[in-house]
């Protein structure tokens, strides 16, 4: 669901900006909001109840009249053009589908390129799985920031008990290709609530679907 500025009751500080002046937010640490900010996203479950692997767990939460806000995004207005910044705040709120916790859906970018995450709050992990199939797992913290390189797919999950809250920023055309994952059924791993905090273990449903 995306909101534009005047859409909601988040909206009352919000002026239009314009990235070919130069221009400043306030970034609220705690809870992802943008002051002024120009678009809002929020993704509920039912916008990516495929990207989670247990289906049962996701068609009992819906049929049972729920739809949990899995993340909410803060977008300010940056031109997609190469020579942009483009950057977010997003929150993505505790809880978990089954035993997986609550994430971002996961991308790769059309055009490799390179993105920076700076953690704000609570805590969580990065899941990075390249083109070539290589793996890498990164803590999420406050004044914590994790680069991704060109051609790694990254998806976000917040292990904790309370949202967690981060800063993104990548090239203005680098855009969002969510295919190339799906496609060959997810990340390679995934990340559940253990009786001893997250574990990552090897996703079932990347085995199931494969490219042909
Ligand atoms: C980060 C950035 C954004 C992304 C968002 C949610 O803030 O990587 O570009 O849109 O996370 O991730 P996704 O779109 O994969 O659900
Ligand atoms: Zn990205």
């Amino acid at each position: 669901m995306v909101c534009k500025a005047g859409d909601s009751e988040f909206d009352q500080d919000v002026t239009v900006l314009s990235a070919s002046r130069p221009f400043s937010v306030a970034l609220d640490f705690a809870t992802g909001s943008l002051t002024p900010y120009s678009a809002s996203l929020v993704r509920p479950l039912s916008d990516m109840a495929s990207a989670f692997e247990d289906q049962a767990a996701v068609e009992s939460i819906l049929a049972s009249g729920d739809d949990p806000v899995i993340y909410r995004s803060y977008y300010p207005d940056v031109p997609n053009e190469p020579d942009h910044l483009a950057f977010l705040t997003t929150t993505i709120s505790a809880g978990t589908v089954g035993s997986e916790f609550f994430m971002t859906r996961g991308h790769h970018h059309y055009r490799d390129s390179a993105e920076l995450y700076v953690g704000m709050s609570g805590e969580g992990i990065m899941v990075m799985e390249s083109r070539r199939g290589d793996l890498s797992q990164q803590e999420l913290a406050p004044s914590v920031v994790i680069y991704v390189p060109p051609g790694w797919a990254h998806r976000t999950v917040n292990t904790g008990n309370v949202p967690l809250t981060f800063l993104a920023a990548y090239y203005g055309d680098a855009g969002h290709d969510y295919g190339a994952m799906e496609s060959t059924g997810g990340f390679s791993i995934r990340v559940y609530r253990g009786d001893d905090g997250p574990q990552l273990r090897r996703s079932a449903t990347r085995d199931r679907v494969g490219p042909s």
